[in-house]
């Protein structure tokens, strides 16, 4: 088990060739803007401001890697579902993303963050597709679950499962305000080291 504590950031990339040697197994962290991506990275790796989080969607524009006690990459990729940003920049995100997911060598985990709290939006359902058409593992995890009581939260999730056809162990309820989920994440993402 990686120590989760031990993360510093590396480096922004904004183009494809500025990506650091793949020097360690890599996990990408994607979602709507706002989603709270920001907020399960931080809760992760157990700092407050490791990643900036924004009330303003769509500001992270690049991929910004972070090395996990010198064993992983964290990668931070852009919110998708920006609206306030102009076609040709939303489409040059899209560009390095598709890139990136494409044809990275050690991308072995692309943890995709859903909202527990609404249904399934078409951005996360043609994300989750298009990670299966290129075969990459990925991992849903539910968030903001700490809004809904038990119950509720046990009821949301079977919808996205039944939605994105995953089993509930295929997939985690998390909660960045009360840390609910958070062992779980990180013992998913320690057996991807083992295998690489
Ligand atoms: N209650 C609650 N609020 C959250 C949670 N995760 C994120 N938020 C809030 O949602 C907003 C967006 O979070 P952020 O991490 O910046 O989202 P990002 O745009 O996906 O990186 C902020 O106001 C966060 O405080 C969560 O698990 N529970
Ligand atoms: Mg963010």
């Amino acid at each position: 088990m990686p120590n989760f504590n031990n993360v510093s950031f590396l480096q922004s990339v904004f183009k494809i060739r500025q990506l650091p040697d793949p020097l360690y197994p890599e996990i990408a962290f994607a979602g709507r803007s706002n989603v709270g991506k920001s907020t399960l990275i931080n809760r992760l790796v157990g700092r407050r401001n490791l990643v900036k989080i924004s009330s303003r969607p769509g500001k992270t524009q690049s991929l910004n890697f972070f090395v996990l006690d010198d064993q992983f990459y964290l990668v931070d990729l852009p919110g998708y579902g920006f609206a306030q940003v102009s076609k040709e920049v939303r489409s040059s995100w899209q560009g390095l993303i598709v890139d990136y997911i494409e044809n990275r060598e050690r991308l072995v985990c692309v943890v995709v963050i859903i909202d527990l709290r609404h249904e399934l939006k078409v951005q996360d359902r043609e994300m989750v597709e298009w990670l299966r058409y290129q075969g990459r593992s990925f991992l849903p995890v539910y968030t903001k679950a700490d809004k809904l009581s038990r119950n509720k939260q046990l009821q949301n999730a079977a919808a996205l499962d039944a939605a994105l056809t995953v089993r509930p162990e295929e997939r985690i309820i998390f909660s960045g305000q009360t840390g609910q989920g958070c062992m779980a994440l990180q013992t998913f993402l320690a057996s991807y080291g083992e295998s690489c």
